[in-house]
């Protein structure tokens, strides 16, 4: 890739029940994030780790909606709006923005900042939806609602941080579904976002979804966001995410994921964010160094 990136981590853990998520952005700089975008010829700089508040500092309660259910709301509002910021402020700096979680709330902040000055698609990699609201959460875990906050469902609706994006359902796509809740189903089927589950994947083949997903994020768009969680790997591959759901993608999906993303969307590509990476449950730190790996097939890595 010839442009720059600007690696931000996010060590994020209150969307999520599981502590250890927090230390993705040091598993996955640990294992040489920096030094593997280098050596492609990419100009790689570091933005350091924006500054999250630890659950004990923090009260659950804080921000929740009078109907629903959000633990840590204001908290992670509070973060995502910061990080928002940081996103928008590599953009104006013509930088690509590189984002490492912590936990899938982070997204909310991301694509909010990424979206300030342009209509953005998105393309989803996860084995969850995501797209719960805090009227339908069966966790109210925030790392399970990021797709409807940015879209501004449910009680995010109106909400100048989490619909800040504006970005239009019919331009987010989700690859790699296998893990969905009853009523995040319905919202889904009804909803004009594009989901592809693991059935499809098995039917089309990985290659085929990933390119309709690209093109209905591009349809129309000044650019895609990409958001990889993790989780979309198979959890023989990635065992060190906060959620494993078996039957996801092999190590040579993601990366023929990445190559496609790569490919298909050169100069379209917005911004990446890698989430959900937690090295308490990791396996000598390899589900941060294929992190790594799928950073670079997506950031332009080739064999030849
Ligand atoms: N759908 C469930 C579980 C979940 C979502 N995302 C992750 N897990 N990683 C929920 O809590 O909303
Ligand atoms: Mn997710
Ligand atoms: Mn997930």
């Amino acid at each position: 890739m010839d442009r720059p990136v600007r690696v931000f981590g996010v060590p994020m853990d209150l969307g999520a029940d599981r502590r250890g998520v927090d230390m993705g952005p040091s598993a996955i700089r640990y294992g040489g994030l920096t030094d593997e975008l280098e050596s492609l010829g990419i100009d790689c700089e570091d933005g350091g780790n924006l500054a999250v508040p630890s659950p004990s500092q923090t009260d659950p309660e804080s921000g929740r909606p009078p109907d629903g259910r959000a633990k840590y709301l204001a908290a992670t509002e509070e973060v995502c709006r910061r990080l928002a910021d940081e996103v928008a402020g590599a953009v104006d700096d013509r930088r690509v923005p590189l984002v490492l979680g912590g936990d899938h709330s982070i997204a909310i902040g991301t694509v909010g900042g990424v979206a300030r000055d342009r209509d953005l698609g998105v393309v989803w990699f996860d084995a969850h939806g995501d797209f719960n609201t805090p009227e339908t959460t069966p966790s109210g875990n925030v790392h399970g609602m990021s797709v409807a906050a940015i879209l501004g469902r449910g009680s995010f609706a109106g909400s100048d941080w989490a619909e800040a994006s504006g970005v239009d359902p019919e331009n987010v796509a989700i690859v790699g579904l296998r893990s969905v809740d009853d009523e995040e189903a319905a919202a889904l089927r009804e909803s004009d976002v594009t989901a592809f589950t693991m059935t499809d994947v098995d039917q089309r083949g990985l290659p085929d979804v990933t390119r309709e997903a690209i093109g209905v994020a591009a349809d129309g768009t000044d650019g895609v966001h990409v958001s990889l969680d993790m989780d979309f790997l198979d959890p023989t591959e990635a065992p060190g995410v906060g959620t494993p759901v078996r039957g996801g993608a092999s190590y040579r999906e993601g990366h023929t994921a990445m190559e496609i993303v790569s490919r298909k969307l050169g100069r379209d590509l917005a911004s990446m964010e890698i989430v959900e990476v937690n090295p308490i449950l990791d396996d000598h730190n390899r589900t941060a160094e294929l992190a790594v790996e799928l950073a670079a097939s997506g950031l332009g890595k080739r064999v030849l």
